[in-house]
């Protein structure tokens, strides 16, 4: 695998979609960050994201893990504007991203975990594109949770372009699921609320109208994009449809709750606050 540093630009195309692969599940491994690649490689665009991201797909199946489900990244504005990228797109879930309630996050594992309120349905049916409405994306579904996604992007300061950001599997990292469970018929999804609390103070509030309207919409875009690719979403797979606000860091020490207005609170203990002055020493 051949890597080069910016400060080669005649060097620059000698990434390539398998080198960048490699290097993204090496930063993961190693806990690891790096500058985006668009910096080196400027053709490195949405459609050879999505081919990256197959690949680290293929990987990750390879070692063992088994796909799960979707997640939608950037698909409120609170996000799209944080991430300075403005249009959403999908990525892969396996089991190895599952965390269960009472679990810390996994920070021995993470380089810059951030949290995020979601929600989260799980399909009834297989759902294939193209043209796949909202409506019907939406009668496709069996369950309707809140969650909360530990993302961990392998970029410096969550610093990347689209096709960066796609290669990095939209900085997959973790993610719970509540325990509070409602059919899809009797949630109202558009105003559904979430509140993110930090060691018990409210840092910020979203609704389901934030993610694109109504989260079912993200799930048609997934859908409909995952048909470019001949692909669909299959039965009893999990859909992450996008933080809703903000992502908060998931600081040592800290609890995050993600408390929904019917979904429940979806809480995460982000680990031990001695080591963190330890890590953040050694860092
Ligand atoms: C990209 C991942 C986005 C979401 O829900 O928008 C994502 C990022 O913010 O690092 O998971
Ligand atoms: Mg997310």
């Amino acid at each position: 695998m051949t890597t080069v540093t910016p400060s080669d630009p005649a060097q620059h195309t000698l990434w390539t979609e398998d080198s960048v692969a490699t290097e993204l599940l090496a930063c993961e491994a190693e806990r690891r960050d790096r500058t985006r690649f668009t910096d080196e490689w400027p053709e490195l665009d949405v459609e050879t994201g999505y081919r990256i991201q197959a690949e680290t797909l293929r990987r990750r199946l390879e070692r063992g893990e088994k796909v799960v489900g979707v997640k939608l990244g950037l698909t409120s504005k609170a996000k799209q504007e944080r991430m300075g990228v403005d249009s959403p797109f999908v990525a892969w879930l396996t089991d190895a991203m599952v965390l269960q309630p009472g679990d810390e996050v996994p920070q021995d594992k993470l380089i810059h975990p951030r949290i995020e309120p979601e929600i989260v349905f799980v399909m009834k049916e297989r759902l294939e594109g193209p043209g796949v409405t909202a409506e019907q994306a939406l009668a496709a579904v069996g369950e309707v949770y809140g969650g909360a996604e530990v993302i961990d992007s392998r970029y410096r300061d969550f610093k990347f372009r689209a096709g960066d950001v796609i290669a990095d599997n939209a900085s997959s990292g973790a993610y719970l699921v509540g325990d509070v469970v409602k059919a899809p018929g009797d949630i109202d999804l558009v105003a559904e609320t979430v509140e993110v609390v930090v060691d018990g103070e409210v840092v910020d509030f979203a609704t389901g109208a934030d993610v694109m309207g109504h989260p079912a919409e993200a799930l048609a875009l997934a859908v409909n994009d995952l048909a470019t690719r001949g692909l669909a979403v299959e039965a009893g797979w999990v859909v992450l449809t996008g933080g809703m606000s903000d992502a908060h860091f998931a600081t040592r020490g800290s609890v995050v709750t993600c408390r929904f207005g019917t979904l429940g609170d979806v809480t995460l203990y982000c680990g031990d606050p001695v080591e963190d002055a330890a890590a953040d020493a050694g860092a």
